[in-house]
């Protein structure tokens, strides 16, 4: 079995389990057709960040077309992008609807398997309404297979649902890190509401309140609503759960916990005054409470407000102003459904096969994690050396399900192997059993086996490979 083309990702499969949620009074939501999972999951399945398993598919792009913001975070730099989906300390260059229209037909060209168009800063996209609905409209006359995503800090949300179902946006994220405005006062110092400054609580009250709202009225829209939460010790990392019960009973979709990236480089409040962010295992603990309650998103790269191509990968150096510009719009929307029949047939493949592995053992065992080097389409198919990112799967004899990713620098640097950076790559995946990897060169398999971790060369679909090892593990450390 070989991926339809070879830039392509891959999966694990995590359906959307929740039927529409009611509301908070207890009614059902206005949508007229009732939404069953086999339509959530059409809706969701070419979008890399609602769909686990479309992730290792399918491609996103954001165009940085909004700059201001109307409320204060903590954790935010106002030089930089908007730390709510972006990684601190990125700035991109901003477009204008136009100039943000011909990318995408451009990128639509050459990365047919990019289906979703994301808007998410690097400001907030509702204090910018203008530039963000234009840029949307152009997309969506131009473009119509492209799906369209909208991420807000939510004060302003509940002015524009109308606007956001008649364009056909299917897709919004709120940043929602509180429901008490105490907590929020700590958060958030100011809060810009119809012409007037709000600070401490009374601000965060308003953009609690509003942030309700909004979720409220795309739940009733039957707009699929994604919840992000910065995790951040201290302030807000025990009240999450409160904020996962209440999102749910609004009817979210999907909640995305983030952890908190604070240092003084970034000269944000938090990276001033020592405010640290969460371990690996403080934030999968927080997740793992908070997943029995709704579907969990774990894939999430934190990514740019220019962000371009699959969530682990970045394209965006590719495609700047100077670069875009001179190229030519190739949108070829034949081309691209090919391309996603494509995709498509090969994830059907891989299902069958994991499928039938998963009928073949039936026996759950002790948990492991593996480490993945993948460049995507559910394979191990990355040199340990090249990897900048491990896929960190839970594998149990039966299954090996998806649980996050470890961001590391690459260890082959110029054809030799750093040392100080294998260090750090076996820090980051110490709490594994084994390494998966097309190729490891023997200088990192001997500290990888003195760190007890097993390196393990091979190229195969990553569930079965993980699986594999998962029983020759079991064999040379019975319990
Ligand atoms: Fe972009 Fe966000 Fe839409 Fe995805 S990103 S606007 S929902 S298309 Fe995705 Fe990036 Fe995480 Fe955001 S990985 S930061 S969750
Ligand atoms: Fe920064 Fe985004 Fe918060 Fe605005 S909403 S202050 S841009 S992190």
């Amino acid at each position: 079995m070989s991926p339809p083309t070879s830039s392509l990702a891959v999966a694990s499969s995590t359906a959307p389990t929740q039927p529409k949620a009611t509301g908070n009074c207890g009614c059902s939501s206005s949508s007229s057709a009732p939404v069953t999972e086999e339509s959530v999951l059409a809706r969701i399945a070419k979008h890399p960040c609602y769909s686990e398993e479309a992730h290792h598919h399918y491609a996103r792009m954001h165009v940085a077309v909004a700059p201001a913001c109307n409320i204060q975070c903590n954790y935010c730099n106002r030089k930089y992008d908007c730390a709510n989906e972006s990684r601190p300390g990125v700035v991109s260059e901003l477009l204008t609807p136009e100039e943000a229209a011909h990318k995408v037909l451009v990128i639509a060209g050459k990365i047919p398997q990019m289906t979703v168009l994301g808007i998410a800063g690097p400001g907030d996209p509702l204090a910018n309404p203008e530039k963000t609905f234009r840029t949307f409209e152009l997309i969506a006359q131009q473009a119509p297979d492209i799906k369209l995503c909208l991420s807000t800090n939510g004060l302003m949300l509940p002015d524009y649902v109308d606007r956001i179902k008649q364009l056909n946006i299917d897709h919004v994220t709120i940043t929602i890190n509180m429901v008490d405005p105490e907590i929020g006062a700590k958060i958030y110092p100011w809060v810009h509401y119809r012409r007037r400054r709000y600070r401490g609580i009374e601000g965060a009250r308003i953009l609690h309140e509003r942030q309700m709202e909004g979720l409220q009225a795309l739940t009733e829209a039957d707009i699929l609503c994604k919840v992000n939460s910065v995790m951040i010790p201290g302030i807000n990392d025990h009240h999450l759960e409160e904020v996962n019960r209440v999102i749910r009973s609004k009817g979210a979709f999907i909640h995305n916990i983030m952890p908190l990236i604070s240092a003084p480089e970034h000269g944000t409040h938090f990276g001033l005054t020592g405010q640290r962010g969460p371990t690996p295992k403080e934030l999968k603990a927080l997740q793992d409470n908070c997943s029995g309650n709704m579907k969990m998103m774990r894939h999430c790269r934190q990514c740019r407000a220019d962000a371009v191509g699959l969530l682990g990968e970045d394209r965006s150096q590719e495609f700047t102003k100077d670069k875009f510009l001179e190229m030519a719009p190739e949108y070829d929307l034949e081309q691209r459904q090919e391309v996603h029949a494509g995709i498509e047939k090969f994830k059907a493949e891989l299902k069958a096969a994991k499928e039938k592995t998963a009928t073949q053992k039936q026996k759950r065992g002790p948990k492991i994690l593996v480490a993945v080097a993948t460049k995507g389409s559910g394979i191990v198919n990355q040199h340990f050396g090249h990897a900048k990112e491990f896929q960190i799967f839970e594998v149990d004899g039966v299954e090996a399900k998806f649980v996050g990713h470890r961001k590391v620098d690459h260890y082959c640097q110029s054809g030799y192997g750093e040392e100080a950076t294998l260090d750090n790559i076996i820090q980051a995946i110490a709490d594994c059993q084994g390494v998966l990897a097309s190729k490891i060169g023997s200088c990192p398999q001997q500290q990888l086996r003195d760190a007890g971790i097993e390196p393990i060369e091979t190229y195969d679909t990553i569930d079965k490979a993980a699986l594999s090892f998962y029983e020759q593990y079991l064999q040379n450390n019975p319990r």
